[in-house]
């Protein structure tokens, strides 16, 4: 095939008009409409010089033509670079100045701040929350026909930042293939065909919306319903008329804590699958009561794509994440030597496969500490296979929260705390949440003879981070509890705060 990933997802569907997916307002765009709109958007690249191999950064809220931009990358050979839209443009400053985009497409109302911190040489290109902007505006003026470019399984199709323990984002490298294989082993293990409509709501500046959720249904030739975002009144609405939703353990929790939600509404329903953070056995077991399915719970992440999942048709078990998928190696390792344990060992997850990324960008020195040469990754989560060879996460040895699904890493807002006068050190911690699984909470240890006020602290962290990072609590502490070795020890300050939650 000439592009290894475009071809089989959309290019394959170029004069297919059934429905590929249903906008928030009713409007149904076919596959044949989206590829045209995909190959304007190309063609305006091209002609803004684009370059095989070269970025496009994309910060737009959720829309058919934000996603018909990953699809003209993708035309294009281009890598696309999603973003967060909760992320400041101090935030975004980094991974601008990290992935040197050719192109950055970012809200008319923040293309003014934004230009501000975009590399010399990128071109900015605007898109609001209903498709206008400059990119649609000039798109249009191009040809809706386009001959992608020649891509092979190596080629780069995106980069995904995921945080990194020391506080410095790294760029996960997605190739083709990549994300290829991963669409296809998915769309076979959950029986994903052509009659399927996909309710998907989840944002798709992720692996879990983009890759999961959208390539599954491209490849299926499958459609879906478009939702800007996850609102509960919507879901309930459009579910008698879809078969497939995905999302995070929030999803189910907030479905669950809503009267309206029946076993009627989803009578039309084939699967519901969970994942991105952990989903409580006791939210498994209410959603079966419920509504009589079991929820699928799978296992993923950003440079690993989809790594395990309960089975379409076996037992989907509670608390688990199911079997390493076809053509994954999973094992567990002893995680100070790496030596693979025994099953029923508690040890680090390891993953090997065709869905593992071809490293950090630009960094070799990280990608080598967590990408072994054999090609087993590294997760930092520990695991359990049990006698069944069920896979259990038990925990995570990352210093990591999940809060609603997103990733938010403790040192990313020590480090803004420690830089505050008055603050001695600090320690950010994720205790239990009802609704987001966790809550981000900080304990600071005032200066000597400081006595800092934990709302003014909130305050000037406030505009570098993203809302959903910013501590739901700031504590103050006379010190931090350290093991013998001087090492914070967070799970003693996980235990204080969860048995004393904030008032
Ligand atoms: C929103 N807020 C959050 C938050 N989402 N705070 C913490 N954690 C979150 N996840 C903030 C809002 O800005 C708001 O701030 C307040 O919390 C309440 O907002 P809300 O209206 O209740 O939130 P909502 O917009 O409904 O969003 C919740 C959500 C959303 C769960 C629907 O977070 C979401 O779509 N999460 C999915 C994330 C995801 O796709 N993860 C996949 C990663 S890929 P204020 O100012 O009003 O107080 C991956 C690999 C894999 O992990 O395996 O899949
Ligand atoms: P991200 O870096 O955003 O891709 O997040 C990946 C992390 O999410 C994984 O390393 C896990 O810690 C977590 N995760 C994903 N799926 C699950 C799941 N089903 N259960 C528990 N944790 C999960």
């Amino acid at each position: 095939m000439a592009n290894h990933l475009f071809d089989p997802l959309f290019g394959r569907h170029a004069s297919n008009t059934a429905a590929f997916l249903t906008a928030d307002d009713g409007t149904a765009l076919s596959y044949r409409a989206f590829l045209g709109l995909s190959a304007r958007m190309a063609n305006l690249f091209t002609t803004l010089g684009a370059k095989k191999g070269d970025r496009v950064a994309v910060q737009v809220s959720k829309s058919p033509e934000a996603l018909a931009v990953y699809a003209a990358c993708l035309r294009c050979g281009l890598v696309l670079l999603p973003l967060n839209t909760g992320y400041t443009t101090a935030e975004l400053e980094y991974f601008l100045s990290d992935a040197e985009p050719f192109i950055v497409i970012c809200d008319p109302a923040k293309a003014t701040e934004i230009a501000m911190v975009v590399p010399g040489g990128s071109r900015v290109l605007t898109l609001d929350s209903r498709g206008r902007g400059s990119l649609t505006e000039d798109a249009a003026e191009e040809e809706d026909i386009q001959t992608p470019v020649v891509c092979g399984p190596d080629d780069l199709a995106a980069i995904l930042y995921t945080s990194g323990t020391t506080g410095r984002s790294k760029g996960a490298m997605l190739s083709h293939d990549n994300l290829l294989s991963n669409a296809r082993t998915l769309a076979d293990l959950w029986r994903f065909s052509e009659n399927d409509v996909l309710l998907h709501a989840l944002p798709i500046f992720h692996t879990h919306g983009l890759f999961v959720a959208v390539n599954v249904t491209a490849i299926s030739g499958a459609r879906m319903l478009f939702h800007p975002g996850f609102k509960l009144e919507r879901i309930l609405m459009d579910l008698p008329g879809a078969t497939v939703l995905m999302g995070v353990p929030t999803f189910y929790t907030r479905l669950l804590d809503d009267p309206g939600f029946t076993r009627e509404r989803v009578a039309h329903m084939r699967l519901f699958v969970s994942g991105s953070a952990p989903l409580l056995a006791e939210t498994h077991e209410r959603f079966e009561s419920r509504t009589g399915h079991r929820i699928l719970e799978r296992y993923g992440m950003t440079e690993t794509n989809m790594n395990a999942s309960n089975p379409y048709a076996g037992e989907r078990r509670a608390g688990t994440i199911g079997f390493p998928l076809p053509g994954v190696d999973l094992r567990i390792t002893d995680p100070e030597t790496g030596r693979p344990l025994p099953d029923g060992d508690v040890g680090m997850i390891e993953v090997r496969g065709p869905n593992v990324f071809k490293g950090y960008w630009r960094m070799p020195e990280k990608t080598a500490e967590e990408l072994r040469d054999s090609g087993f990754f590294i997760t930092g989560d520990l695991g359990r296979i049990d006698a069944d060879g069920y896979l259990s996460i038990v925990g995570r040895q990352k210093d990591l929260i999940i809060s609603g699904g997103y990733n938010i890493y403790p040192k990313e807002i020590e480090v803004l705390l420690d830089a505050l006068p008055g603050v001695g050190e600090s320690a950010v911690v994720g205790i239990p949440d009802a609704d987001f699984g966790e809550a981000v909470i900080a304990a600071v240890v005032p200066a000597p003879g400081a006595r800092p006020d934990p709302a003014e602290l909130l305050e000037r962290i406030r505009p570098k981070l993203a809302r959903f990072k910013h501590p739901r609590d700031i504590r103050l502490v006379e010190e931090l509890p350290r093991n013998t070795m001087g090492k914070v020890q967070k799970n003693v300050l996980r235990d204080q705060f969860s048995n004393a939650p904030a008032g």
